[in-house]
């Protein structure tokens, strides 16, 4: 294994930034989530990985309800089954900060990650309040955030002006380098530079929200939205894949799931059966030696 590793990273250092759109041409060798997990230093990336690997799931959820006790009854009935439960906060009409403290009980009991979906956009400085104060003082509770990079760096260093000894290494940031949405206005070169962001603010970037493998940095993770059982799409141009398409086909490490789930009429079910599929796709992505 160890050669394995080795053999890895001198192959993802000659191809750490690869081109977007347009497939990543598959590394010959790829490592299991338990391989990355003893690999990348960040903590939040180590802890992401091992959950992965110990829960065998590479689902996250999407739980875009718009109550306190509709996200609670969510959270825990999908639990069992996801890596990360993703978040809209400022979408709960009735948000209070017990809310938070349930949240954070529930990521306990079932061992998954919170990532607060909040696409921070602005300059650093507009960014570092936005993540620490106001009414939901996102860096208390959420260990993953996202941001889009139209602003540059200083998104980044904003975010990362934001921790305090305590959140320090114990949070982790995705870059958004594509869009699910019909039309959007990323293009291969924004994709590019994102990319290039991500590999040189690594200490605190632990990987991307996209539509394809973009990078073969085993520590960063690749998380997908626009995924749905069926390929297809709704009325406001969100795009989807299916599960095995965005694992196997477009390399990408989780998938994000909304509506597929959070509306069936067996949220638990529809999580599973969600989990299973993309597990597997996983698993048959794998090297023969690693499964
Ligand atoms: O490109 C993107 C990025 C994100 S984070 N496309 C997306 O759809 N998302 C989010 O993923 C979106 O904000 C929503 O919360 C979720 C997709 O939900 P679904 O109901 O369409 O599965």
């Amino acid at each position: 294994m160890l050669f394995m590793i080795l053999f890895t990273i001198i192959l993802g250092l000659g191809m750490l930034t690869t081109p977007a759109h347009g497939h990543v041409p598959s590394a010959p060798v790829k490592l299991s989530f338990a391989e990355r997990a003893t690999l990348c230093t960040h903590p939040i990336s180590k802890k992401l990985f091992t959950i992965m690997a110990g829960k065998q799931t590479n689902l996250a959820v999407s739980a875009d309800v718009t109550t306190k006790q509709q996200l609670l009854t969510l959270a825990d009935a999908v639990g069992p089954y996801i890596c990360m439960l993703k978040t809209h906060i400022d979408i709960i009409n009735d948000f209070d900060w017990d809310l938070v403290e349930q949240l954070q009980a529930l990521a306990d009991k079932h061992n998954f990650l919170i990532f607060e979906d909040r696409k921070f956009a602005d300059i650093g400085n507009t960014v570092t309040h936005q993540y620490t104060q106001g009414v939901h003082r996102i860096v208390e509770w959420a260990h993953i955030t996202n941001a889009h990079t139209v602003s540059g760096p200083s998104v980044i260093e904003g975010l990362y002006a934001g921790l305090n000894d305590h959140t320090k290494n114990q949070r982790g940031l995705l870059l958004l380098a594509q869009m699910s949405s019909k039309e959007n206005l990323i293009s291969a070169e924004y994709t590019q530079k994102t990319i290039q962001l991500a590999h040189h603010y690594s200490d605190f970037v632990i990987g991307f929200i996209c539509q394809e493998q973009l990078s073969n940095d085993p520590c960063m993770i690749h998380i997908t939205p626009g995924v749905h059982l069926s390929k297809s799409g709704d009325d406001l141009k969100q795009q989807y894949n299916t599960p095995a398409y965005a694992i196997g086909t477009l390399g990408t490490d989780i998938i994000i799931v909304g509506r597929g789930i959070y509306q069936a009429f067996d949220q638990a079910q529809a999580a599973k059966q969600y989990r299973d599929i993309a597990w597997q796709a996983y698993l048959d992505s794998l090297p023969p030696f690693d499964k």
